[in-house]
């Protein structure tokens, strides 16, 4: 019996995880032929299966698990084979995340791969709080007195001077995540219904993990568990957004609550002044975008399909309406603060300026004034798309004229007598109507009158009355009476009220030098009054047309019956 010392090698001495580690068994003995190599798995003398190892060739096999290893070569004689402990520790963090938060719970492992060997278990740490001597470490709670680098070694139970390497360090990171924030974006803090909003969750400091995300909001209905999301407001989702992070059954501190407030839905309201469904060509037209939305200043948006384009202000005032402004209008405000931000379209409203003939047909007077001294000559004309005209009168004493003495054309001359105070109108052949006139001849040659318009005076526009005589204008100490009460009497000739409004409508008269003038009725035009009918004669007609001036009209009223 020759004994020969063999020798075991390893090209490592660890298995890697998933790896392996080749064995090599040599004798060292003269003639090195011839050896047969038996290998055996712990200490206890169970053979290397080909399940265990990979046979490469004689005296190399591969391993993948670590544990004792020994040989035995033999030739004639068995020889004295040798031990190799590839039993350095792992440790191992489970969860094994690369960051771990504060609160969260972890493990740290000291993993001896050795068998049946019964081991004690030795730390070695720079952390603050240090790790029992157990080869698991369970941290419940962890906190940033656990960060540290970790490393491991086993001594065995049974003898306590045979110990393995110490094993790699690994690092334990205990981050602290802050509160997570709520954003809004956008972040105005007046947000009307139908906005979309989004909102966020951020965790600062939370970036190297994996979060799902909780809501506490308003109104949630399936709650999202992704940082960020997108809802189109309505009122109800006014109220408080908060969130909190989790991973596992760690959670983050709940955000600080952030309100948003959805306000009604401001949208504008286009309207029309006068709000008639039908204009007439020539008349005055306001159409305006009224937004409801408190003290935020607006630009103004105008949408129109008519051939005139309204312009980017809130009202829009059609001096003489015509077709083309025919269409319709909607409107948006822009914040001006803040240009992103606007309101929804206003819905649409029609404007149908017609060219309907009903209006056409006017009276003028000149001089342009309802009080005329005798002998004044005074023509009245009748205007509009007409070949045919009459002018037509209705006296003090109650009789209809239709003949006018000296008729030019359109035009009636008249050389005024006192028998001239009438009614006037014109009237087409094809029985227009213009509206009535007052024309009052003053009786007392010596005596003022008082220059007032013949027409009705528009709400808002402004009206000058004054005082004549025969021979001259009077441009000074006239007193002017409205309803009989003193109204003016400064040195002024003229009495002028520049914006007339409805409480203007009256009798006025001036007085000079102890005379008084007649009174005249100023009308003022609220509403346009439109009159279609074919009341030739009828006189009870004809006294309704001279009441309805004071009437408000409706926009149902262009067929009155009264
Ligand atoms: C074998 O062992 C002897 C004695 O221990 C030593 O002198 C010799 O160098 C070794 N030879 C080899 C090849 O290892
Ligand atoms: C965690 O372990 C898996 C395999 O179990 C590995 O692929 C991954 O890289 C490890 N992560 C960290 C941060 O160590
Ligand atoms: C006048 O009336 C005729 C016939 O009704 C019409 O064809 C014409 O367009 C009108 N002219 C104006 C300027 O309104
Ligand atoms: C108006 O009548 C007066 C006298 O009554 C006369 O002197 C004057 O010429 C007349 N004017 C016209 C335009 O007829
Ligand atoms: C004419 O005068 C009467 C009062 O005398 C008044 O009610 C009426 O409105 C006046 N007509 C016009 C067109 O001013
Ligand atoms: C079981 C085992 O490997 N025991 C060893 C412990 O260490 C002594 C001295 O190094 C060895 O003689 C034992 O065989």
């Amino acid at each position: 019996f020759t004994f020969v010392l063999a020798k075991l090698r390893a090209d490592n001495t660890a298995v890697p995880l998933g790896g392996s580690v080749t064995l090599t068994c040599s004798v060292n003995h003269s003639s090195s032929s011839g050896w047969k190599y038996d290998w055996y798995i712990e200490n206890s003398g169970v053979l290397v299966s080909p399940e265990d190892a990979v046979f490469l060739s004689n005296g190399q096999i591969r391993v993948s698990q670590g544990g004792h290893y020994w040989c035995i070569g033999e030739r004639v004689n068995p020889v004295y084979s040798s031990e190799y402990t590839s039993n350095r520790p792992v440790v191992t963090l489970y969860p094994n995340w690369s960051e771990i938060y504060r609160g969260e719970t972890i493990t740290v492992r000291c993993e001896i791969h050795g068998g049946d060997t019964e081991w004690d278990y030795e730390w070695e740490t720079n952390s603050v709080i240090k790790p029992p001597n157990q080869n698991e470490y369970r941290i419940r709670s962890a906190s940033s007195s656990n960060s540290g680098n970790y490393r491991c070694k086993g001594r065995m139970k049974s003898s306590q001077y045979n110990t393995t390497e110490w094993s790699d360090s690994v690092t334990l990171t205990v981050s602290i995540p802050s509160k997570p924030t709520v954003t809004l974006q956008p972040s105005w803090t007046q947000i009307y219904s139908g906005e979309t909003v989004t909102v966020r969750c951020e965790i600062q400091g939370g970036e190297g993990a994996q979060w799902t995300y909780e809501w506490r909001a308003a109104k949630l209905n399936t709650p999202p568990t992704s940082n960020e999301y997108r809802i189109t407001v309505t009122e109800s989702d006014s109220g408080g957004y908060s969130c909190r992070g989790r991973r596992d059954y760690f959670f983050t501190e709940w955000s600080d609550i952030i309100t948003l407030t959805v306000s009604f839905s401001n949208r504008p309201v286009v309207t029309l002044y006068p709000n008639w469904s039908e204009i007439y060509r020539g008349e005055t037209i306001t159409v305006r975008c009224e937004i409801h939305g408190g003290d935020t200043e607006w630009d103004y948006e105008w949408e129109t399909n008519s051939m005139i384009k309204a312009p980017n202000q809130s009202e829009y005032r059609i001096r003489s309406a015509s077709s083309s402004n025919s269409g319709n209008y909607r409107c948006k405000g822009r914040m001006k603060s803040s240009q992103h931000k606007t309101t929804e379209w206003s819905d649409s409203v029609t404007l149908t300026v017609s060219d309907n003939v009903h209006s056409a047909a006017s009276l003028t007077v000149s001089p342009d004034r309802v009080q005329h001294f005798t002998s004044d000559s005074v023509s009245l004309t009748c205007e509009g798309n007409f070949t045919e005209w009459r002018v037509r009168k209705f006296s003090e004493d109650g009789r209809l004229y239709s003949d006018c003495r000296r008729m030019t054309g359109s035009t009636c001359n008249i050389n005024t007598s006192e028998s001239d105070t009438a009614v006037y109108w014109c009237e087409s052949g094809s029985g227009e109507f213009s509206s009535a006139v007052n024309i009052t001849v003053q009786n007392d040659g010596n005596g003022p009158i008082l220059v007032s318009p013949v027409h009705p005076v528009t709400e808002g526009a402004s009206v000058r009355l004054s005082c004549s005589l025969r021979t001259q204008k009077i441009l000074s100490n006239v007193f002017f009476y409205h309803n009989d009460k003193l109204i003016q009497n400064d040195p002024r000739g003229e009495l002028k009220i520049s914006a007339v409004s409805k409480s203007d409508e009256g009798f006025y008269k001036c007085q000079y030098s102890g005379r008084e003038s007649a009174q005249s009725w100023m009308s003022v035009k609220v509403n346009k009054i439109i009159i279609s009918g074919s009341a030739e004669g009828d006189y009870a007609n004809v006294t309704s047309v001279i009441q309805l001036k004071v009437i408000n009209k409706t926009s149902e009223c262009t067929k009155c019956e009264i």
